[in-house]
Order: structure tokens, then C-alpha cells, then sequence
């Protein structure tokens, strides 16, 4: 048996598993670049990047954070950093200078890799290195990887070691990080390519943005540490994934990948070889789920998890995926629904907050004890936020949320984020955001806004003056103007009236 050279390092040992000794095996087929990379290449260039990085001055337990396009390099930092024992920080591309400063200042990182374009504004905030790193791997990244030395003996890391900081934001206040170790990482691999059947022989779409938990700690780190290839895509495009899923067996996505899927035609003729289709971050309406049974003949597997927990439950392989359900526990996972006032557990189809407990639960919120012991109980359970049943059978469903986010294609939007900068606008006297029914993104974001006595407001220039301030999935995608917010006989406002009165403002 080949030795694993990365013995020492727990996750880096889990994601090498995969590919000892089959270097020569395909890894990366990038696509749009025209060029693929086998294991041993993808490895030897992550040994590479670990050097720059340590060049850099990144030491052990250090921050490398990244806010760049997908691509191979920036699966390579991320490899790279955690041979070299630092804790890998991706964030969406679509973050604004007003957002980045937070995570800057936060995180601390001895090494920022940034889009060429956003070069000057990191480094105004940025205390450490910055280095960039173009769509096409171009930049600053690729002259310090140059310059480093081959061969790269990984950082000895334990399971209980940082190895990612993902940030969420939250109901309150500012974003948190949330710590993820080597074994939460490690473990969730293992769990779902053993739970998924992912094999050496699969071929993998990866279509998903990697700076976050579902494109980068499931589709990635799966498929590493089951030694398959990736068709490795820079973005969601329906065309390019109908025409390769002839050479693919395995695509995971959030609901919008398959609602727009629905919509092409030849669907079944593409999706003869393909033997799994995952869903997950939103819920997956259980209408879309039977038709893309109807149009393909394949039943989507639904899974559910989240930045904290990385995945908790998924529909079985073999057995019924149930429409509108996110499954079982996955092994190893404890999952419960409690009551939210008492916390007592309770039974089977009633209606509590789901909680976690298991492997995969982060470590807490970076630098944040007290909001970490808020949501985790005496017995170690992850309080989600999210309110579901289990059924007598076994099957969680997620019926709603008990914290005021709205998730739109993917991604989370904290409504009070945004009305913090809507009620700072001129004229402006109060607002509220919510999420209503979106016919591609599952639910978009609606803001509706009081003016101050006097004063009038215009919706188009309450959206304008977000752009630029807040990233583009979450400006509000219509703004009403009212003269007064529902309000209950506490004085709270009624969300849930205004999700009512709105529902359909965004159906087109
Ligand atoms: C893009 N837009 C969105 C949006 N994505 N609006 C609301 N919600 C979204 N998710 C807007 C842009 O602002 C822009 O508006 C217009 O749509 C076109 O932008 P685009 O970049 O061309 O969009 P597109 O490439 O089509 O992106 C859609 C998408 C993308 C669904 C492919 O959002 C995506 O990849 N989502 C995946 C998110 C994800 O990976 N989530 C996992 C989180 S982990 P305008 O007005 O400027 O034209 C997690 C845990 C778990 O949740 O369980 O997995
Ligand atoms: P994030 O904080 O981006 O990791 O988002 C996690 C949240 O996404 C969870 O708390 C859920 O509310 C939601 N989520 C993830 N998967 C599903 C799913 N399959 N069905 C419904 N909601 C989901």
C-alpha cells in the first residue's frame, strides 16, 4: 500500500485518501481553460502554493483568506494552507469594500489572495501580505508560486486544529466566523462519499462557487477524498452542464441549479450515465423534485447542513428520497427537535428546533466565547435556528427558521443587515426586509420602507443607493413604500404580514 505523505496532517491525510498512488489519475478537468490536471499535478502544485505561502510569512495557525474567482489556484491556496497548518478563509466574491473591512479586521490574515481589481482596496485594509490571483491564474499569486520551491512536507495537525473559518452573518450584530477543524472537515468527507457511493470511477460537475461550505467542504472535499475527477466549472451555466453530463456520473447543487435545468430541453438524453444528483442550502421544493424525476428519471437526493455543521442529514442512497424531506442523520450525527422555549425534546412530528451533535460541529465562533455558548446547550447539542419535525420513520423535514434570514439561491441574507443601511438613508424613518417567494432564486429579498413626517421616499433611489454597499444577491429586488410597518400589540413588526401581503411582487 502506498503511505500517505501527508500522514501527519489529519484533513490534508483525508483529502490525499483518495488518489495514493494514482497520481497519473485525472483530478481537474478545467473546462473553460481547456487543460486538465491529474492528482499528482493538483498535489505537487498544492506543495508549491504551501512554500509561497510560508514565503509569505504564513505560520501555523495563521489566516490565508481569499476573496478571488474559482479556480485552480484558489483550490490550490486552499490546499496549501492546510499542508502548511493555517486556517483557510474563503469569502464571496460578491462582497463589498464596506463588508470586507469586517472580515479583514476580524480575521486578522498574515496573507490576503484578492482579484487584481480589488488589489488596492485590500491593501488599504489588510495588515499582512496580499497577492493576486486573476479568473485566468494570473497575478502576483502566480509569480510568488514561481519563485517557490517543489515539495512541501505538511504542518503536523491534529483533529481538533483550525482548519477553515467560514463567515456567516447573523441576526444580530456582525458577521461571526465560524471555526471548522480538521476532523469536522475530515469526518463529513468520509461520512458522505461512503453515504453517497463516490468512488475513484466518478466524474463529478462542480459547478458551486468554493468559498463556501457546499462548493468547497462536500463537492471538494468529497470528491478528493474519494480520488474522483471534477469537471471543475468557473460558474453555473445550464448549457455547458447539459453537454457534459454525458462525460459525468455525480452533480451537486442548490435548488436554482435544478429549476433552471427543468427548463432545457434534451435533459433526459444528458442525464442517461448520470447515477446522483444532490440538493441542498435551500429547500428544494418537492414539486421541482418530481419533475426532474419526470424529465430525467433520476429522484434528487436532498441533503441538509450548514457553515456550522457543515452536513447533518441526507435522503438514502438507496431507499425513498422523500420529496420535501432533507432524510436521516447522517452516520455518526445526532439530530433532535426540542422545544424552543423549554428545550425537552420531542417526539415524533411535532414541531421544535432542530438541533446537532456529532463530528461535524464546529469548534465555535472565532474570537466570540460568549455567542458560541449561546448556541450550543449543556449537552453539546448546536442549537441550527432552524425548526423541523422528524417523522416516525425517521425523516427530518425543515418546515421553517427560527431566525430572521432569507436564503435566495444559496445564499443567506440577514434582513437586518439591510435594514440597518436602509433606515440610515435620508427621509428614511423605518424599514423591514423579507423574503417572498422567487421564482428563480426560491425566495428574494423585499424591503419595505417608511418615510420620516414629511419627507417622500423613491424605491428606485432606495436601490441605487444600496448598489456598491451591499453585495449584489442581497439588494432588495423590490422596495415598497409604506406609510406605516404592521405591527402586533407588542409594537413588533409582523413579517409574516408583509411575506403575506408581498407574496407575489417578485413572480414576474
Ligand atoms: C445572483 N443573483 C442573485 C443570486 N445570485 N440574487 C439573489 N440570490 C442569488 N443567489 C443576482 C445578481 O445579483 C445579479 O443581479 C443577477 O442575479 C445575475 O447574477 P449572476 O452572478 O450572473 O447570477 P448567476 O451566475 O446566475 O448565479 C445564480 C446562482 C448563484 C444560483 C448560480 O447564486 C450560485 O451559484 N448560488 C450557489 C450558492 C451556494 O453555493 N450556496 C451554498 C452555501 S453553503 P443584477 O441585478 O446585478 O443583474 C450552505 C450550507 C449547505 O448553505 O447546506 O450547503
Ligand atoms: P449557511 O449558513 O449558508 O450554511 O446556510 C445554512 C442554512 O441553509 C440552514 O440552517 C438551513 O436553514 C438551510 N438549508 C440547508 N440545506 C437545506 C435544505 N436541504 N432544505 C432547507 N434548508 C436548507
Amino acid at each position: 500500500m502506498t503511505a500517505n505523505p501527508y500522514a501527519a496532517n489529519h484533513l490534508a491525510r483525508t483529502l490525499r485518501a483518495g488518489s495514493l498512488g494514482r497520481e497519473d489519475a485525472l483530478c481537474l478537468d478545467l473546462y473553460d481553460r481547456g487543460k486538465t490536471l491529474t492528482f499528482g499535478a493538483l498535489f505537487a502544485m498544492a506543495e508549491r502554493y504551501a512554500n509561497a505561502l510560508v514565503a509569505q510569512g504564513v505560520a501555523p495557525g495563521d489566516r490565508v483568506m481569499v476573496q478571488a474567482e474559482k479556480s485552480v489556484e484558489v483550490l490550490a491556496v486552499y490546499l496549501g494552507a492546510v499542508l502548511a497548518g493555517a486556517a483557510f478563509v474563503p469569502l464571496n466574491t460578491a462582497y463589498t469594500p464596506r463588508e470586507l473591512e469586517h472580515f479583514i479586521t476580524d480575521a486578522d490574515p498574515a496573507l490576503v489572495v484578492c482579484d487584481p481589481a480589488g488589489e488596492a482596496t485590500i491593501r488599504g485594509l489588510a495588515k499582512g501580505a496580499v497577492l493576486t490571483v486573476a479568473a485566468d491564474g494570473t497575478g502576483t499569486l502566480a509569480d510568488a508560486v514561481a519563485q517557490a520551491k517543489d515539495g512541501f512536507e505538511a504542518v503536523p495537525r491534529a483533529a481538533d486544529d483550525l482548519a477553515c473559518i467560514l463567515y456567516t452573518s447573523g441576526t444580530t450584530g456582525r458577521s461571526k466566523g465560524a471555526m471548522l477543524t480538521h476532523a469536522n472537515l475530515a469526518s463529513n468527507a468520509e461520512t458522505l462519499r461512503e453515504y453517497w457511493h463516490f468512488t475513484s470511477e466518478d466524474t463529478l460537475i462542480h459547478a458551486l462557487p468554493i468559498f463556501h461550505a457546499h462548493g468547497l467542504f462536500v463537492a471538494a472535499n468529497v470528491s478528493l477524498n474519494a480520488g474522483n475527477a471534477m469537471i471543475f466549472l468557473p460558474k453555473f451555466a445550464p448549457d455547458t452542464i447539459l453537454s457534459l453530463m454525458p462525460k459525468a456520473t455525480a452533480m451537486m447543487g442548490v435548488p436554482t441549479f435544478y429549476t433552471r435545468l427543468l427548463t432545457h430541453e434534451g435533459l433526459k438524453e444528458a442525464s442517461a450515465n448520470m447515477r446522483l444528483f444532490v440538493s441542498g442550502s435551500a429547500p428544494l421544493l418537492a414539486e421541482t423534485h418530481r419533475g426532474w424525476t419526470a424529465a430525467t428519471g433520476h429522484n434528487i437526493l436532498e441533503r441538509y447542513g450548514m457553515t456550522e455543521t457543515a452536513m447533518n442529514t441526507s435522503n438514502p442512497y438507496d431507499g425513498e428520497r422523500r420529496p420535501g424531506t432533507v432524510g436521516f442523520p447522517l452516520p455518526g450525527i445526532e439530530v433532535r427537535v426540542t422545544d424552543p422555549e423549554s428545550s425537552a425534546p420531542l417526539t415524533a412530528g411535532e414541531i421544535g428546533g432542530i438541533e446537532v451533535r456529532g463530528p461535524n460541529v464546529f469548534k465555535g465562533y472565532w474570537q466570540m466565547p460568549e455567542k458560541t455558548a449561546e448556541e450550543f446547550r449543556a449537552d453539546g447539542f448546536f442549537i441550527t435556528g432552524d425548526l423541523g419535525t422528524i417523522s416516525e420513520d425517521g425523516y427530518v423535514t425543515i418546515v421553517g427558521r427560527s431566525k430572521d434570514l432569507i436564503i435566495s439561491g444559496g445564499y443567506n441574507i440577514y434582513p437586518k443587515e439591510i435594514e440597518g443601511l436602509i433606515d440610515d438613508l435620508p427621509g428614511v424613518n423605518e424599514s423591514a426586509v423579507f423574503g417572498v417567494p422567487h421564482p428563480d432564486f426560491g425566495e428574494g429579498v423585499v424591503a419595505a420602507v417608511v418615510p420620516k413626517p414629511g419627507s417622500t421616499l423613491d424605491p428606485d433611489a432606495i436601490r441605487s443607493a444600496l448598489i456598491g454597499e451591499l453585495a449584489n444577491f442581497k439588494q432588495p429586488k423590490a422596495v415598497v413604500v409604506l406609510d406605516a410597518l404592521p405591527r402586533n400589540t407588542m409594537g413588533k413588526v409582523q413579517k409574516n404580514a408583509l411575506r403575506d401581503s408581498y407574496a407575489d411582487i417578485l413572480k414576474g
